[in-house]
């Protein structure tokens, strides 16, 4: 089981994101919620501050920090704005294959491309995670994006959809039929330099919420890959790869949930010590107490589950039950957590003036990416039966 407590060094990562949340991230917040500006400078900071990436191991360049470590920093980033966080997570679940999977060669070129140093124009290079198309989302076997091998190159042809850092990324992880004909067993991964000609990238997504991440549907005419950049070497060996990633990944994704949720948890308590009704603070009427008592709860539930899930990765253990318990749960929570945040605000919770409709808004993505609410039930009962 997890030791309670962090150590002295995972204390100190979660002091250092978390004073660049509320110092760099939290400010800027409103800002590119409002304009959809993608946050190049914030990310650049970050980079600077050794805050991206923080999963490439130490040989590559990186902190070689582990999922758990990975989690801690997420919560904070997330507390800040989820639509920065999820910008700067992205990066985690596109490395995730390459740093479990690539070649010596593949992981030195990519991975040390990110933490090596900036772009000419100053700012980090980013990476995006290209698995999802416009017909299958929840049903990855469902991709219909094909590579076929010539002498020492494959062709890629097809749509990839909802790409986070579509438009900012410097390659891509993508993810194609090699052999349509059999199966996962035929999916194969690829690290795609992002300016490879035949790649062409979409509008940016109008969202919800999250409006400072970038999101874009890319297609792929024909485009031309060098067989060293078949990820491992391995052909067919890409839905391991895509779903191992999802295990380091989804703990990660579940954090930000929480971070958000405790976001909307510090502003609810906040005005319910301020806003008086009937002659007394609304923290006082016990229908508001208890909404406060049970987001309080459900947040450090969450937050044991994400950081049991990454924890178990971290030793070696396959966590995909764990990771869906996660995600499944901390996802749920922060949307029911930011739904009541804005009930204790009333009419003020309503208002744009107010900071909890943000993160209402910015919630309910939790529930759709890095596999659905329903997707992760599917998985839990999968593990569940099996191991009876
Ligand atoms: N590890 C290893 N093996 C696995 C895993 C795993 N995690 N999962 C499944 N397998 C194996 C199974 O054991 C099975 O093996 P066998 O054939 O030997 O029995 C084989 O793979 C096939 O598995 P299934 O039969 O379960 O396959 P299905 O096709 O029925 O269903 C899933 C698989 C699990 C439902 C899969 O399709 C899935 O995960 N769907 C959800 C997709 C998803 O999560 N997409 C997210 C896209 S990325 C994204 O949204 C990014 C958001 C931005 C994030 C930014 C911040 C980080
Ligand atoms: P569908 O699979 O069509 O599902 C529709 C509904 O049916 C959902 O409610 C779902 O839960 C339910 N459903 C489907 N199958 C089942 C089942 N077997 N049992 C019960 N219910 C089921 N993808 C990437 O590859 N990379 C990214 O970087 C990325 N970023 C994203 C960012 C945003 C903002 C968004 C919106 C999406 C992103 N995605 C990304 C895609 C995301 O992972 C998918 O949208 C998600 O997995 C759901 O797929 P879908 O949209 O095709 O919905």
């Amino acid at each position: 089981m997890i030791g309670y407590g962090l150590s002295d060094d995972q204390k100190m990562y979660q002091k250092t994101a978390r004073d660049f949340a509320r110092d760099v991230i939290r400010p800027a917040s409103e800002h590119h919620d409002q304009t959809g500006e993608y946050p190049w400078e914030i990310l650049t900071k970050a980079w600077e501050l050794g805050l991206l990436n923080t999963m490439v191991p130490a040989e590559y360049g990186g902190l070689g920090l582990g999922a758990l470590e990975a989690c801690i920093l997420s919560e904070e980033m997330a507390w800040g704005c989820t639509g920065i966080g999820t910008a700067m997570e992205a990066n985690q679940l596109a490395t995730a294959p390459l740093i479990m999977f690539g070649t010596e060669e593949q992981k030195k070129k990519y991975l040390g491309m990110l933490v090596d140093g900036l772009k000419d124009d100053g700012t980090p290079h980013m990476a995006a995670y290209c698995v999802t198309e416009p017909g299958a989302g929840s049903d990855v076997q469902a991709v219909k994006t094909r590579a076929v091998k010539e002498g020492d190159v494959y062709r890629i042809s097809g749509q990839k959809m909802w790409i986070t850092n579509g438009a900012k990324a410097s390659w891509y992880f993508v993810l194609a039929y090699t052999d349509p004909d059999a199966g996962y067993r035929g999916l194969t991964g690829f690290i795609v330099d992002a300016d490879t000609p035949g790649i062409e990238v979409g509008r940016k997504e109008i969202n919800l919420g999250q409006k400072a991440s970038d999101t874009r549907s890319i297609s792929f005419d024909n485009v031309e890959v060098p067989a060293e950049n078949v990820l491992g070497g391995k052909e067919g060996g890409g839905w391991a790869q895509a779903m191992g990633a999802f295990d380091k990944s989804r703990p990660i994704v579940a954090s930000a949930a929480v971070g958000l949720a405790r976001a909307a948890f510090e502003h609810a308590r906040a005005y319910s010590l301020e806003r008086t009704t009937f002659g007394k603070p609304i923290a006082r009427h016990q229908a508001v107490s208890f909404m406060l008592s049970d987001m309080a709860m459900n947040i450090q539930a969450a937050r044991h589950l994400v950081w049991e899930s990454a924890w178990l990765h971290d030793q070696g253990e396959r966590n995909t039950k764990q990771a869906a318990f996660a995600k499944a749960f901390a996802a749920d929570m922060a949307v029911k957590v930011a739904s009541d945040a804005v009930q204790v605000y009333g009419g003020y919770g309503y208002s744009t003036e107010y900071p909890v409709e943000k993160l209402y808004r910015d919630s309910k993505i939790f529930q759709i990416y890095e596999g659905t609410s329903q997707i992760q039930r599917v998985i839990i009962s999968r593990e569940i039966l099996r191991e009876a």
